[in-house]
């Protein structure tokens, strides 16, 4: 009886093994998908601006090469000059650099 359950623990850890090594070998390659940079145009209001922090707020239109529906979000103006006379409730058209959760404003066009 003992040796039985040797053996069946010691063919689960056999065929688990390579099982385990697979998705640990997907972990990387998920990270590193989420963090690769995507970049997309996308057009909407300045609902907020807060030039010391560097960070817009605008409620932007779907920009599908980014996969993003129509949301209102929040930046980082990078650079952070590019802030410089704009005004909440202004329509712009932006650039916007992705990097996994958060996003870069990189270039901002008066529509
Ligand atoms: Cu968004």
């Amino acid at each position: 009886m003992k040796t039985y359950h040797y053996i069946t623990a010691l063919s689960v850890a056999f065929f688990a093994a390579p099982v385990l090594a697979q998705s640990m070998a997907g972990m990387p390659g998920m990270a590193s998908k989420a963090t690769v940079a995507k970049t997309g145009k996308g057009v909407g209001v300045i609902t907020a601006l807060d030039p010391k922090a560097a960070k817009i707020t605008i409620k932007h239109g779907p920009i599908p090469s980014v996969g993003w529906p129509a949301m209102t979000m929040t930046f980082s103006a990078n650079p952070p000059t590019l802030l410089k006379g704009l005004k909440p409730g202004e329509k712009i058209g932006f650039d916007v650099t992705t990097h996994g959760a958060t996003a870069d404003v990189t270039a901002v066009r008066a529509q």
